[in-house]
């Protein structure tokens, strides 16, 4: 990885950039209406933390719908957009993420899904941008998700013999469920690509931190995932599908047996990408420790007592590419 800095790069200075990586095509297929579901989703969860949902419900027109509404938002002048900044999270965001320091070839916008917990922020940004927000493209998709999401869990549940089966899905269906959802936009960058044949970095390596993620992006590659042994690989992009991520706390709840997969996007050089993410969430003052069903006869938690709260609080101190884990782990 190296960080350029000619001078006639200069917009794209401090942001790193990457050699693409080899195209995937082993990345897990579900079928949400496969009888064999559960046990597909967990085996994939173990291996990769990551597969990709087929036949999951969720009508096309919704994703179809939000998309050209948020490039609506990002093609709109600069100034109109940072009207809904800077995120506090919440709120739009450009090349800025999180409060850190990290930076990427990304525009944003960041929003609760949590009624009960709305920021001001997005009460602001709904009312800025009446055209994306007063049209339901926004709510239509995320009920949507979120009801797919809710059958994914319950699926896990069953295929890891958790009881009852909604013991992963009520954190996320709770009216005080910590979930956000994201908006991604990532700009073209045709003058790198052709002046030095790398891709800008849009969203550098990371974890989730919450339970489970819900991806959908356009038609435009980027999306790599980090496989057990390491290497990087790259995700075909499907627009009529939907990935789906393990998260940290997920990891925990599931004593290491699911594992949060680490993933990141790069910049395309001649096309922009859109994604749309559910980060389902539990609430804040939810406890997040193994299930004891998933804790053996003679083994031990592997991580130390923690809330979601503290999780969240610990992970905005942290920078994008850290191991957040490893302080809750016992040693
Ligand atoms: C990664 C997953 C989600 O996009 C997110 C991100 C959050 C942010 O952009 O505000 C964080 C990042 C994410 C993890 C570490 C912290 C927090 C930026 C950052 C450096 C919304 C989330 O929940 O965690």
């Amino acid at each position: 990885m190296v960080v350029l800095s000619q001078p006639a790069l200069d917009h794209y200075t401090l942001i790193k950039t990457c050699k693409p990586a080899s195209v995937f095509t082993g990345i897990p297929v579900i079928n949400l209406g496969d009888p064999e579901a559960k046990t597909l989703i967990v085996k994939a969860c173990e291996e990769y933390g990551f597969f990709k949902l087929v036949n999951h419900g969720v009508p096309m027109e919704f994703m179809i719908r939000l998309e050209t509404e948020a490039l609506k938002f990002f093609n709109l002048p600069q100034s109109e957009k940072d009207k809904a900044g800077p995120p506090d999270p919440f709120g739009y965001g450009s090349k800025r993420i999180g409060p850190n320091g990290d930076v990427g070839w990304i525009e944003y916008l960041l929003l609760n899904t949590n009624p009960q917990v709305t920021s001001l922020k997005t009460l602001t940004i709904f009312r800025q941008n009446p055209e994306i927000f007063r049209s339901s493209a926004v709510n239509d998709y995320i009920l949507a998700v979120k009801r797919m999401a809710f059958e994914v869990l319950d699926l896990m549940a069953e295929g890891l013999k958790i009881e009852p089966r909604n013991a992963l899905s009520r954190l996320l269906r709770d009216e005080k469920s910590d979930s956000c959802f994201r908006l991604n936009y990532y700009p073209p960058c045709p003058e790198l690509q052709a002046l030095s044949g790398r891709n800008l970095i849009g969203f550098g390596e990371h974890t989730d931190p919450q339970i489970i993620s819900v991806l959908r992006s356009n038609n435009t590659s980027g999306l790599q995932i980090c496989l057990r042994d390491g290497t990087w690989v790259s995700v075909p992009p499907d627009q009529t599908s939907f990935f789906i991520n393990v998260g940290d706390a997920l990891q925990v709840m599931t004593n290491g047996r699911l594992r949060s997969v680490r993933h990141r996007v790069l910049a395309e050089s001649l096309k922009s990408r859109v994604s749309m993410i559910y980060f389902g969430g539990p609430p804040l003052t939810e406890k997040i420790a193994p299930l004891p069903s998933l804790v053996a006869k003679g083994e031990e938690s592997l991580y130390k007592e923690f809330t979601w709260w503290e999780y969240k609080t610990s992970a905005y101190k942290s920078r994008l590419a850290d191991y957040r884990l490893g302080l809750f782990e016992k040693n």
